[in-house]
């Protein structure tokens, strides 16, 4: 861990991240609005459990006392999101003051404790009425995007440094839209396309949005980037795993780094007729220059080739142990790949590890959880992006998924990724140890 202290710059950002739906709960406070995971966690069948984010970590109310949790630990930047629907709770229309209040409120809290904040503008929390408006596969919905962020950087411009306009567009559009797993619960591959398509606009949008405001801080996106690996070195399992790769990683670093859609891509859905329409112009909005890009890895996958597969002909084999509580494997030289590629393929942009992070059947004895596979799963993946450094990645910040237990998506309390543990029925929180080992290890950094 020595080699460590000397690899991460003295101004590095070390944080946690976290999303409004995951953690804020306080769904009906203050005039939010719905939004399409309130519909769709409410909806039977859709959440283990029967789980939703109405109460959440009911981090709306315990911002401060989380905030000082995050300053014990040492951290110096927190990554969260802004729930549109608590600005515009109709996704338009009329603006509700008290929603920008509670991200005043978190906002100059978190600079007093000393800690950068790290905003995400959109984290799959579209307000229910766009979705009733179609949804991304609306065009229109991209300027609306643009109108929201433009009154979040014009309220918040002054004091936040660092701004995300979209997480994770991949995982948004094929988890809600292809297969079906995530709000709005959508199977379709022409829906998923042009999902994919109209995300990235609004980005494209947004971002001019926040060059023409003259804000001094810097904006990136955050993209979800797995490493997909072939089964066997022949030609049918490498097309499988660069299909893979197509659909979840180069549909978004493409377009955004090199204004263009993967060729092989494009025509493998000009063929199934699932190709999105893209105007004139869309590419060069989509590809404007980025001030960062934020990267969230946590797993690798191996591919074979699957004819059965519609489409890709390609499907992932079973993970290799150990895994997490996900059954995601745990493959932490996958992280220095993807952050050598993306200097090496796409950018050399300033880079942040905005997610990675672990669940595991964390339990609670004696107001501590002893999680020393977390400690592993950190330490080595921590030792992974120290390597990329030295081999001269432009590595910034590292943001560890997550600073509480929270709402797991579909898979609703049932998974900890936390550091500190939630005791759901009180709202208690509980350090792990691994919050512990983090405390010493930034303390050995300083
Ligand atoms: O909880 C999610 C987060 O919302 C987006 N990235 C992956 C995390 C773990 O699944």
């Amino acid at each position: 861990m020595s080699t460590m202290k000397s690899l991460f710059p003295p101004d590095f950002l070390w944080g946690t991240a976290t999303a409004s739906y995951q953690i804020e709960g306080a769904v009906n406070e203050d005039g939010r609005g719905l939004s399409i995971w309130d519909t769709f966690s409410h909806t039977p069948g859709k959440i283990a459990n029967g789980d939703t984010g109405d109460v959440a970590c009911d981090h709306y109310h315990r911002y401060a006392s989380d905030i000082h949790i995050m300053k014990e630990i040492g951290l110096n930047a927190y990554r969260t999101s802004i729930a549109w629907s608590r600005i515009f709770p109709d996704g338009k229309g009329p603006l509700n003051r008290k929603g920008l209040d509670f991200y005043d409120r978190l906002t100059d809290t978190l600079l007093n404790a000393g800690i950068q904040p790290m905003y995400t503008l959109y984290h799959w929390d579209l307000p229910a009425s766009l979705q009733a408006e179609g949804g991304w596969a609306n065009r229109d919905l991209t300027q609306y995007f643009r109108d929201y962020c433009a009154v979040v950087f014009r309220h918040l411009g002054d004091r936040v440094r660092y701004w995300i306009t979209l997480n994770e567009p991949s995982v948004h559009t094929n988890e809600g839209h292809l297969y079906g797993t995530h709000a709005p619960g959508l199977s379709d591959w022409k829906t998923a396309t042009r999902t994919a398509h109209h995300l990235l606009l609004a980005h494209g949008l947004a971002i001019q949005a926040f060059r023409e405001g003259g804000y001094p801080g810097s904006l990136g996106i955050t993209l979800n980037i797995n490493y997909f690996e072939p089964v066997g070195d022949t030609e049918e399992h490498r097309r499988a795993a660069q299909s893979v790769d197509g659909l979840w990683n180069r549909w978004y670093l493409d377009p955004l780094f090199k204004q263009r859609y993967p060729a092989d891509m494009w025509e493998l859905y000009q063929n199934h007729g699932i190709a999105p329409p893209v105007q004139a112009g869309d590419l060069e909005l989509i590809s404007q220059s980025l001030d960062f890009l934020g990267i969230n890895y946590y797993f690798r996958e191996i591919i074979h080739a699957d004819p059965a597969v519609p489409v890709l002909e390609a499907a992932a084999g079973d993970p290799v142990p150990p895994l997490t509580a996900m059954g995601w494997e745990i493959f932490p030289d996958g992280l220095y790949r993807v952050l050598t590629r993306i200097k090496r393929e796409y950018t050399d942009i300033p880079l942040y590890i905005t997610e990675n992070g672990a669940a595991f059947p964390d339990v609670l004895r004696n107001g501590t959880v002893e999680d020393p596979q977390r400690i592993d799963y950190l330490k080595r993946h921590f030792q992974a992006a120290a390597q990329a450094i030295a081999d001269g990645v432009d590595l910034r910040g590292y943001f560890i998924w997550s600073l509480l237990d929270n709402f797991e998506w579909a898979c609703g309390y049932g998974k900890r990724f936390g550091l500190i543990y939630v005791d759901y029925p009180s709202q208690q929180r509980y350090w792990k140890q691994s919050a512990h080992w983090l405390k010493d290890f930034l303390a050995n950094l300083r």
